[in-house]
């Protein structure tokens, strides 16, 4: 499409996180499991927007700084596989307030502005694993990741020389909690 550019809103993942989680994979899955994510890629998205133009990009960048939320903590303590995208991911047992809530905040945005929203509900994942193979088991849950949140940001999905890459093109802060808000 002429003029568009695929993009998405997640949550970074530390440079730390994403190689442990590398390690991790690397030492608990076999070879063939499936087409695994590279290390900087690993994300969580909140809001998938699809190919847009430049002015629909500019409207949600600026109902995005508008979002009032505060940082939150994120656990990675949970792993899945969806059969039918054949997808392996890890994810939040227990997700936090903040994090559905920014979701649900960007979700809604993105779909007053035509951005087509799925209608199952927001499940916070990071892809570990793309295309499995069917008989991939899921390790016993002894993993435990857990970082702050202190910024979301706007990513552009590009796709170059058979490779898949997210480049950052904005961010925006989380308020930090105050005393009487932890
Ligand atoms: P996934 O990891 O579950 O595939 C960039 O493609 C990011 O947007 C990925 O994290 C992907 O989630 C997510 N996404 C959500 N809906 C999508 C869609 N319809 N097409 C492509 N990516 C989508």
């Amino acid at each position: 499409m002429a003029d568009t550019r695929r993009l998405f809103f997640a949550l970074e993942m530390p440079a730390e996180v994403q190689s442990q989680i590398v390690n991790w994979r690397a030492e608990n899955f076999p070879a063939e499991a499936g087409r695994p994510v590279a290390a900087a890629n690993l994300h969580l998205t909140l809001a998938f927007l699809g190919d847009i133009s430049a002015e629909k990009q500019k409207a949600l960048c600026q109902l995005a700084g508008r979002i009032q939320q505060s940082a939150f903590s994120l656990t990675l303590d949970d792993a899945g596989l969806w059969a039918r995208s054949k997808v392996l991911w890890l994810g939040p047992r227990h997700a936090s307030l903040g994090l559905i809530q920014l979701a649900n905040m960007l979700r809604a945005q993105a779909a007053r502005n035509g951005c087509y929203q799925s209608p199952q509900p927001f499940h916070p994942h990071v892809t570990l694993y793309r295309n499995v193979t069917q008989n991939v088991a899921i390790p016993p849950p002894t993993f435990r990741w857990q970082y702050k949140v202190h910024e979301f940001v706007l990513y552009e999905s590009m796709f170059k020389q058979g490779r898949t890459r997210y480049q950052p093109l904005d961010r925006w802060p989380l308020r930090e909690l105050r005393n009487k808000d932890k």
